[in-house]
C-alpha cells in the first residue's frame, strides 16, 4: 500500500519533499488515486475547483435548454431534449458526487456558486434566442464538452475519470441529436438554413471560449498536466475541436464565422482569428447577458428545493434510527 503522508498533530498532512515525490512518482506511473489516500493539499483543492465547477456547468447548463423544452417543435424533438436535459442534471450530480469524495459538500459547493465564488461555464451565459440554438448547443457545446472531457476519462483521480465514462457516452448522444437538429434546419427552406446559419455565428467563439484562456495565460495548466489531471493544454484541445468541426460545417453548407480560417498544410490543422479575451473575461467574472438570470434561476430551484433535501434527511435519520434499534435488541 502506499505510504501515507506524515501526518501533524492539527491532522494535516505534513508535505515532505519525500512524500510530494512518492506521490508524483504514483502520478508518473499511471496509478490512480483514490479517496483515502494521501494527496498533497493543492492537488485536492485544484480537483474541488475543476469538478465543481464541472458540476455547475451541468446544472447550470439545464437552464438554456430547459427554456426549449416547451417549444420544441414536435413530440420527437421535445422527448430528445427532455432526455438531454435529464441526462445533465444527472451528470451534474456524479459530478458532485466525486467531488464529495474529496471532503467537500454538496451544500458548500451550491453557496460557492450562488455567490460568485465558485466558476461555471462561460458558455451558459448566452442566450438561447431561436430552436436552431438547441441544434448548435449539441454540436458545439457538447461537441466541445466531449473534446475537453474525453481525456478526463484518463484524469489520475479515480472518482472523477469513472464518472467522465459514462458522461462521454452521453454527450456522444448529445453532440449527434444537436447535429441533426442543423442539418434539417440546413437542408429545409431557406428561412430554417439562414437561422442554422445565424446560431452559428453566435454560438462559434463562445464556444471555442469553452477551452479556457490561451496557453500563455492559462494559471492552472501546467500543475494540472503534471498531476495528470489534465492530459492536454486548452489551445490543444481548442485546436483539436476546430480540426474535427470545420468539416462538419462545411458538409452543412453552413459557413463558419472566422474570415481567417485556412487549412494550414504544414501543421496540419486550421490557422483561426483572434478570440475575443476581454469578452470572455466579462462574461466569466458576472457580465456576460445572462448571468444574472442563470444564478437567480438556480438560487430560486435550490430554495425551492429546500423541503426535499430536508424531507430526505429525516428519512433517512429514521432510518438510522431504526436501523440503530434493532441492532441494540
Ligand atoms: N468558463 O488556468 P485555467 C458541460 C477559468 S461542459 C468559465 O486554464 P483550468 C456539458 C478557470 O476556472 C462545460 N471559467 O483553468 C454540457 C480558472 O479560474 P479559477 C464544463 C473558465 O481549470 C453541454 C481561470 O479561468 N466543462 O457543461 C473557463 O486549468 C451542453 C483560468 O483558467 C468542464 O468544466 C470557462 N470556459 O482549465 C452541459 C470541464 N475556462 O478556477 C449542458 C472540466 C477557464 O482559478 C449543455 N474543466 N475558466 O477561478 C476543465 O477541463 C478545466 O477546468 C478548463 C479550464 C479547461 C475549463
Amino acid at each position: 500500500m502506499y505510504s501515507q503522508g506524515l501526518i501533524g498533530a492539527d491532522g494535516a498532512t505534513e508535505e515532505t519533499p519525500e512524500f510530494l515525490a512518492r506521490f508524483q512518482a504514483r502520478i508518473d506511473a499511471e496509478e490512480k488515486i483514490e479517496p483515502n489516500d494521501a494527496m498533497p493539499e493543492g492537488y485536492r483543492r485544484t480537483l474541488v475547483r475543476q469538478i465543481g465547477q464541472h458540476a455547475h456547468s451541468e446544472i447550470v447548463g439545464m437552464l438554456p435548454e430547459g427554456n426549449w423544452i416547451t417549444r420544441a417543435p414536435s413530440l420527437k424533438r421535445k422527448a430528445a431534449l427532455l432526455a438531454k436535459v435529464q441526462d445533465e442534471g444527472g451528470h451534474g450530480l456524479y459530478l458532485y458526487a466525486a467531488a464529495e469524495t474529496l471532503g467537500v459538500s454538496r451544500e458548500q459547493m451550491t453557496e460557492e456558486l450562488l455567490s460568485g465564488k465558485a466558476k461555471y461555464s462561460s458558455i451558459f451565459n448566452y442566450p438561447t434566442l431561436s430552436w436552431a440554438d438547441i441544434g448548435v448547443i449539441g454540436w458545439l457545446v457538447d461537441g466541445a464538452a466531449i473534446m475537453n472531457q474525453i481525456p478526463l476519462c484518463r484524469c489520475s483521480y479515480g472518482p472523477y475519470a469513472r464518472a467522465m465514462i459514462r458522461i462521454c457516452k452521453e454527450e456522444s448522444f448529445h453532440q449527434r441529436q444537436g447535429y441533426e437538429i442543423v442539418m434539417t434546419l440546413a437542408r429545409g427552406t431557406p428561412a430554417q438554413k439562414e437561422m442554422a446559419q445565424d446560431a452559428l455565428n453566435r454560438w462559434w467563439w463562445p464556444s471555442l471560449m469553452m477551452f479556457g484562456p490561451s496557453d500563455a495565460d492559462s494559471q492552472h495548466s501546467d500543475q494540472s498536466m503534471r498531476w495528470k489531471i489534465k492530459r492536454f493544454t486548452n489551445d490543444e484541445l481548442r485546436q483539436k475541436f476546430i480540426d474535427a468541426t470545420v468539416p462538419q460545417a462545411e458538409f452543412l453548407g453552413l459557413s463558419v464565422p472566422d474570415p481567417e480560417l485556412r487549412w494550414n498544410e504544414a501543421k496540419g490543422g486550421y490557422d483561426h482569428g483572434p478570440i475575443d479575451w476581454d469578452e470572455f473575461w466579462r462574461v466569466v467574472k458576472g457580465g456576460g447577458q445572462m448571468n444574472v438570470d442563470r444564478i437567480r434561476d438556480r438560487k430560486k430551484a435550490w430554495d425551492e428545493g429546500a423541503w426535499v433535501r430536508e424531507a430526505a434527511l429525516a428519512h433517512a435519520e429514521k432510518r438510522a434510527a431504526r436501523k440503530a434499534a434493532l441492532a441494540a435488541e
